[in-house]
Formats: C-alpha cells, sequence, structure tokens
C-alpha cells in the first residue's frame, strides 16, 4: 500500500506545491509518444532546488519512486510516469540569469525553456548552439537529462559540450554542485558526463551554467535537389572540403518533403520530384565557385537558394516539420539511429532493400542530420493495415533494422535516448558487461531504484 505520500507532501510543501487533477496527472505523466498511458500519482512544482532536494528525501525515505518531467517533448517515453510516480515538473523553476559575456556563460534552472535561454544570449551575440524543431517547449533540464543533439550538431557537437556547471540532486536528497563555470578541471572522475544523457536514472538537474556561443554570421540557407542516394553523400563530401563554414547538412527523402508539403500546406520550391533532398545552411559568404560546381559537374538536380529570413524559414520548415507531419499523417514507428558515416549509405541502401522486398507495402520516411550520423527512420502504418498486424510487422523489420545496425556497429538511439521505448533495443549497441555496469551504478546513486524506475535498463 502506498504511504499516504500525498499528504505528507501537503504538509510539507503546503496544497500549492502539487495537483492532482486529472488533466494535471495526464499532461505531466506523458511525453511525445504515445505507446504508454500516463498514470501518475501527484505533479509537484517545487521552485528551488532545496524543495526538489526536500522532495526526493521524503519520496527516498517513503520508497515512492519519482518521474521528473521537463518540457515532455521527449521521443523515448523517457519522461513517462506509467506507475503511480511521484512527478517533479520543473515549470516553476524557470529562471534564466545574466549573461557573462567575459566567461560567455549563462546560469539557469532546469525549467528553462531552450528558446528562452537562446533569446535571453542573443542579446549579448551570444547562443547556446543547441537547436531543434521542439526548442520552443523543451526544456534545459531535458536537454541535458537527454544530451539533446537536435540540427546543428555538425558544426556544434552535441549538449554536453555546452554544460559547464550543474546542480543535481540525488535521490536521497544529496546536492552535488559540480564544476561551477570551470573550461578546466581534471581532479578525477567528470561526473557530470555521468548526468548528461542519462535520463534522470541517477540524480536529477536543477540548474546548469551553460557554455555559450558567438552567434553564427548571417547565414545561407539551401535546398538542394539530389537523383539518388550517392548524390547525397557526394555532395557531403565537397562541403566537408569547402573554405566556409557549415551550420546544417540535413537530408529528407521525397516521401518526407511530400507529406510536410502536405500537412503545412506549402507549394514545393521545385517543378519536379527527386528522390533526396538536402538542406545546407552556411555563414556567408558561401564560396561561388563550390555552387556552380555542384551544377556544373551535374551533382545537384536543381536548388533553392533562400532570397530572406522568411523564405529560409520556409525552407528550414520543409524540415523541421517532418516529424510532426508524419505524426499527423499516419500511426508512425520510429526510429533514431546512427552510424558511422562511411558506411550510412551502405546501409540505407541494404536496409531499404530489404524491406522492399518482405514488406513491400510499408513505406520508410528517412530524414536527418547526416552530417553526423544520424538517420531518422519512420515507418508508417498502411491505411488497409490494420494496428496489432502493423505492429507484428514492426516488430520483424525491427529484426532486421538492428541486426543492419550490429554489422555496422551503429547506435539504435543516436539522440532521443532509450527511455521506456528502446531498452529491448540495448543490447544491440551496448554489450552485456557495459549494462551491468550501468545498473551498477544505478546501486551507488539511486541504491532504492526509485529514480526513473524502468527507464533506459
Ligand atoms: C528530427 C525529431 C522528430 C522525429 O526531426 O530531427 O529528432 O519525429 C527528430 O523524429
Ligand atoms: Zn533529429
Amino acid at each position: 500500500m502506498t504511504p499516504d505520500i500525498i499528504k505528507l507532501i501537503d504538509q510539507e510543501f503546503g496544497p500549492a506545491f502539487s495537483s492532482r487533477t486529472p488533466e494535471d496527472l495526464k499532461e505531466y505523466g506523458k511525453d511525445w509518444t504515445k505507446v504508454h498511458d500516463p498514470d501518475p500519482l501527484i505533479i509537484c512544482f517545487p521552485q528551488s532546488t532545496d524543495e526538489v532536494s526536500r522532495l526526493l528525501k521524503l519520496c527516498n525515505q517513503h520508497g515512492i519512486a519519482v518521474v521528473p518531467s521537463g518540457g515532455r517533448t521527449g521521443l523515448s517515453g523517457g519522461a513517462v510516469a506509467a506507475k503511480k510516480e511521484v512527478v517533479i515538473s520543473f515549470e516553476k523553476m524557470r529562471k534564466i540569469g545574466a549573461v557573462d559575456e567575459l566567461a560567455q556563460t549563462l546560469w539557469c534552472e532546469a525549467g528553462a525553456v531552450t528558446e528562452a535561454v537562446h533569446l535571453a544570449a542573443k542579446t549579448h551575440g551570444l547562443t547556446w548552439p543547441i537547436n531543434f524543431a521542439s526548442s520552443g517547449s523543451s526544456t534545459v533540464g531535458g536537454n541535458i537529462a537527454t544530451n539533446a543533439g537536435g540540427v546543428k550538431v555538425i558544426r556544434y557537437g552535441l549538449t554536453r559540450n555546452w554544460v559547464l556547471g550543474l546542480t543535481v540532486v540525488l535521490m536521497n536528497g544529496e546536492i552535488l554542485k559540480l564544476n561551477g563555470s570551470l573550461e578546466k578541471n581534471n581532479t578525477g572522475v567528470d561526473f557530470r558526463q555521468i548526468f548528461i544523457g542519462t535520463e534522470g536514472v541517477y540524480g536529477v538537474v536543477t540548474e546548469a551554467i551553460l557554455k555559450l556561443a558567438p552567434l553564427p554570421k548571417e547565414s545561407e540557407v539551401f535546398l538542394f535537389a539530389l537523383k539518388d542516394l550517392a548524390k547525397v553523400f557526394e555532395l557531403f563530401k565537397t562541403v566537408r572540403r569547402v573554405n566556409f563554414t557549415v551550420n546544417a547538412y540535413e537530408c529528407l527523402s521525397d516521401e518526407c518533403l511530400h507529406v510536410v508539403l502536405k500537412h503545412r500546406k506549402l507549394a514545393s520550391p521545385f517543378s519536379d520530384s527527386h528522390p533526396y533532398y538536402v538542406l545546407v545552411e552556411a555563414e556567408k559568404p558561401v564560396d561561388e565557385n563550390w555552387l556552380q560546381g555542384l551544377f556544373d559537374s551535374g551533382l545537384v538536380e536543381d536548388a533553392v537558394q533562400a532570397q530572406s529570413p522568411k523564405e529560409a524559414q520556409n525552407l528550414w520548415a520543409m524540415r523541421e516539420g517532418i516529424g510532426e507531419s508524419l505524426a499527423a499523417t499516419g500511426l508512425m514507428h520510429k526510429h533514431d539511429i546512427a552510424l558511422p558515416i562511411a558506411r550510412l549509405q551502405e546501409f540505407i541502401e541494404n536496409w531499404t532493400r530489404d524491406l522492399k522486398t518482405q514488406y513491400s507495402g510499408i513505406m520508410p520516411y528517412i530524414f536527418g542530420h547526416i552530417g553526423d550520423g544520424n538517420l531518422h527512420v519512420n515507418l508508417m502504418k498502411p491505411a488497409s493495415m490494420d494496428v496489432p498486424e502493423f505492429r507484428r510487422i514492426c516488430t520483424q523489420v525491427d529484426q532486421n533494422l538492428f541486426a543492419w545496425i550490429q554489422k555496422y556497429e551503429g547506435s539504435v538511439s543516436a539522440e532521443h535516448g532509450i527511455g521506456l521505448l528502446k531498452k529491448h533495443l540495448l543490447c544491440y549497441t551496448r554489450t552485456p558487461e557495459e549494462i551491468a555496469i550501468m545498473m551498477k551504478m544505478k546501486t551507488v546513486f539511486d541504491p532504492k531504484g526509485l529514480l526513473n524506475p524502468g527507464k533506459i535498463f
């Protein structure tokens, strides 16, 4: 029987601290996935690291599971509370401190919205260079807990490259203040890396000192039309050699473009369809010879260059709108995989050939961050197929997909994490020894196994 933790929380923090309304239980117990129904016990809204510490200590004493919840934009069920857990929402911990222009850092609380951090830094000619479609609702705490990637990784790397200091609360209430705003600190284990990308299973991030980058110079945005997959990688090879700075190299198949244009009621920038498109964003000035060479060599079939910020936004919408447009168009079975870039083309050709021969009725939607080896592969349920049949086929397709990933030493989850949805896939990328160490670490940081239980392993 669950001890009356609800009464204890009310006594400790007062009635305004939490909510148990059906709407809140549903809203704060979920993320963007739709596989596990949210079923939390209570939603708590702490306003400080100290309140998070006292809440965790109370839950730890009474053996109550806790799920940290950020912007709820996760795609692997990492923030889903489906088993009467206490949810910690950071909605009341959104403070953003002043930018330190000398150090190029910014302090914020875990609930700060990613885009709000961008805006706070922008007035100083700086940015926190972690960007993706959900930046408007994701939180810095969630970005850190999932080591979020996004569309600028090719230039800036992942979230873990842009976090200097962390305040983390352990399940027993202990508060760890890690690294402050030190660029260098070689004094034993860098504990930050234990909490960045591990989805809150070892500790709860409550504050961060973010490292900022100079705002990129004014950029050009191109959308190139290519006649086949080989050209996507040939174009990338030329991009690797250019003498200007490339911010993004994003690929999408014609099927993806078609779905976005239809869903967002956008007109295609091209008169014809082409099998693949690549969006390139690069700082001005872009080498005109490179651009001309793409046509002279027949590498690209067609190209559009944004002539205004609005046009650039429209081209980006054709890439960043894919996830949401697919979800609005049909039932999707989603994968977010990474491969050694040198093997990516071979992998895509092999896997799509297998899919076509074994399940010709299932359409793959291929898009993503080719520049860092990360591919999003989504399968859409055919209208004529019922859901159980689709789920059955996806399970089989997954076996083939992950066999190829294992062969090419890839990752079953490039940026979306493992959460609840991909635990069964972990073994394709991590060895039993590694998983055993992850579990041993759990006994150090959360011996009762109460923090975000069931996630990752
Ligand atoms: C992307 C998010 C959307 C999706 O668009 O880069 O990480 O549906 C994805 O996978
Ligand atoms: Zn992505």
